[in-house]
Formats: structure tokens, C-alpha cells, sequence
């Protein structure tokens, strides 16, 4: 299938500066010409315009940090998805910080009857404007597809909700907040924590979710947080967490889909080359996207 590289330079759903150029480190570490060598048709649509406006904004009454700012931009990003798909290509999202997997999964969700989630993440991004302890949209996108939390939030792509919580899988949760556990447990959301990575191997658990998914959906997203992988191996990330999901388990994870041929539309977010090494992230991200797309070395 061919592919749409969509760059997202959003930094306003957190409040660490760089993670804009996150697109721009990851075409720098040769993302189009690693697709290309895969014999894959590619086409880099450029970024989605990120407006400035309303910048360290707080609503008073709500917490929410740069909401409109952070709305505007997921709008623009939910119809330039919703067109990559309609025109029958394969989109891949380069981030910028999670809060714009609110536009991402609006574009694509309206294309399915049942879109399954892979949310590969040591964050559930399950918090509302009410469970929030930051006022951070990134910790927010998964509620905010499940129909939960600020309106704006959940109207983008003028629909709610775009996902169901049984078609969701999240792996590599190591740091989840009191009202993230609970959501969990209400809704009885599929977690792999890193207990679970560390108990049953990564195989067993991508065979798992690719089986839990595989029969009920019509389509699976892969949101791929950097900050799902150890900051040993992702360093330029926002909110590193110890504990994490090594390189090489993470390169077995997207080969495994790769085999299943099941993905059909991803996201790697929260890349920022301001906090990395030498732009190791971004060439995690590329490795991980060629295997996620078929690399195989023999
Ligand atoms: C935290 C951090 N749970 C929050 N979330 C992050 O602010 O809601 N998600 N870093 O990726
Ligand atoms: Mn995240
Ligand atoms: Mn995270
Ligand atoms: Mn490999």
C-alpha cells in the first residue's frame, strides 16, 4: 500500500519545548528514504500547520492547558487523514506530542465499523480534564477517543466516540494516574504493564493482542509514545519513565505485526530532538517504522 508521511509539529499538548521538530528529526534520520528502500511507494505530505496562538494557556475553569491551540490543530490533522484515506493510501503520522492521536484517530476511525488500538506507551493517556494532575492534552487522547472528557476535545472530527474500549490494547503502562486505573477497571481496557511484558515475553504478549484484535476489528491504529521504550534506548522524550520496553523487543513487536499484516494506519509521537542523544529517538522511530512496514534482513 502506498504511504503518506504526515508531519505533526504540535508541542502544545505538554509543556516541554522541542518536541515540534519532532518531524523534522525524524526526516533528518532518512524516514522517506527507509520506506523507499523497502520498495514501498512514499509520499511525504509536509506538516499540518501548529498555530502559535494561545501558547502557556490555562482555562481557568477547566485546567486545560492550550485547548484551543491544541483543538485547532487536531482538526486540521483529522481532515488530512480522513483525505490520505480516502484516496486509499496508508497513513503515518510523525509527532509532535501525543494529544495528536485526538486527530489522528478522528481521520481514520470514521472508516471503520470497529477500529482496534494499539497504544504502545509507559503512560495510558486516559486522564480527563477532571483526573488530569497536569492539565497535559498528551495525557488525554485515549479518553478523549473513547468519548470521555472536555467537548472540544471529544467533538474533533465532528463525531464521538471514535473507539471502543474492548478494542483497545495498551502496552508497556509503567505510569498510570489514580483516575487512569479506575477508568481501566470500569471500562475493562486490555493492559500489558511492564509486569506482564517481563512475565510472558514480548512474543506471547504481541501474539495476545494481535488475536485479542485480530477477529473483532476491521482495522488496527498503532500509536506508537517513544516513551514506551526504556530511555536508555528513546532518550529524547518529554516524560521518560524507567522500566521500559528494550529496542530489541520493540523491533520483535513491530515484525510480529508486520507478519500479521494487520496495521492499517500509525503514529510515532513524542520524539524530541531538543532532549535526545546525537538523534537516537528519531532513528528508533525510522528502525521501528521499517520493520513495522516489513523490514526483514533475510
Ligand atoms: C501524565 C503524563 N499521566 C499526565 N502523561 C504522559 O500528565 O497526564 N503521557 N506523559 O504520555
Ligand atoms: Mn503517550
Ligand atoms: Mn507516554
Ligand atoms: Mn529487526
Amino acid at each position: 500500500k502506498n504511504i503518506s508521511v504526515i508531519g505533526v509539529p504540535m508541542d502544545l499538548g505538554q509543556t516541554r519545548r522541542g518536541v515540534d521538530m519532532g518531524p523534522s528529526a525524524i526526516r533528518y534520520a532518512g524516514i522517506v528514504e527507509r520506506i523507499e528502500r523497502l520498495g514501498i511507494a512514499v509520499q511525504d505530505e509536509g506538516n499540518i500547520q501548529i498555530g502559535l496562538g494561545e501558547r502557556y494557556h490555562t482555562d481557568p475553569e477547566t485546567n486545560l492547558k492550550n485547548l484551543k491551540a491544541v483543538a485547532k490543530g487536531n482538526e486540521s490533522l483529522a481532515a488530512k487523514v480522513d483525505e490520505v484515506i480516502e484516496n486509499g493510501r496508508f497513513p503515518l503520522v510523525l509527532g509532535g506530542d501525543h494529544s495528536i492521536a485526538i486527530g489522528t484517530l478522528a481521520g481514520v476511525a470514521k472508516h471503520y465499523q470497529n477500529l482496534g488500538v494499539i497504544w504502545y506507551d509507559a503512560h495510558g493517556d486516559l486522564n480527563t480534564a477532571d483526573t488530569s494532575p497536569s492539565g497535559n492534552i498528551h495525557g488525554m487522547p485515549l479518553a478523549a477517543s473513547l468519548g470521555l472528557g472536555h467537548e472540544v476535545l471529544t467533538s474533533i472530527g465532528g463525531y464521538s466516540p471514535k473507539i471502543k474500549p474492548e478494542n483497545i490494547v495498551i502496552i508497556g503502562a509503567r505510569s498510570l494516574d489514580e483516575g487512569e486505573r479506575e477508568l481501566i477497571k470500569e471500562k475493562g481496557i486490555k493492559v500489558y504493564t511492564m509486569h506482564e511484558i517481563d512475565r510472558l515475553g514480548m512474543t506471547k504478549v504481541m501474539e495476545e493482542t494481535i488475536e485479542y484484535l485480530k477477529s473483532k476489528t476491521d482495522g488496527i491504529h498503532l500509536s506508537l509514545d517513544l516513551d514506551g521504550l526504556d530511555p536508555h534506548d528513546a532518550p529524547g522524550v518529554g516524560t521518560p519513565v524507567i522500566g521500559g520496553i528494550s529496542y530489541r523487543e520493540s523491533h520483535l513487536a513491530m515484525e510480529m505485526l508486520a507478519e500479521a499484516e494487520v496495521i492499517t494506519s500509525a503514529e510515532f509521537v513524542e520524539v524530541n530532538p531538543i532532549l535526545d542523544e546525537k538523534n537516537k529517538t528519531a532513528t528508533v522511530a525510522v528502525a521501528l517504522i521499517g520493520s513495522l512496514l516489513g523490514d526483514k534482513l533475510l
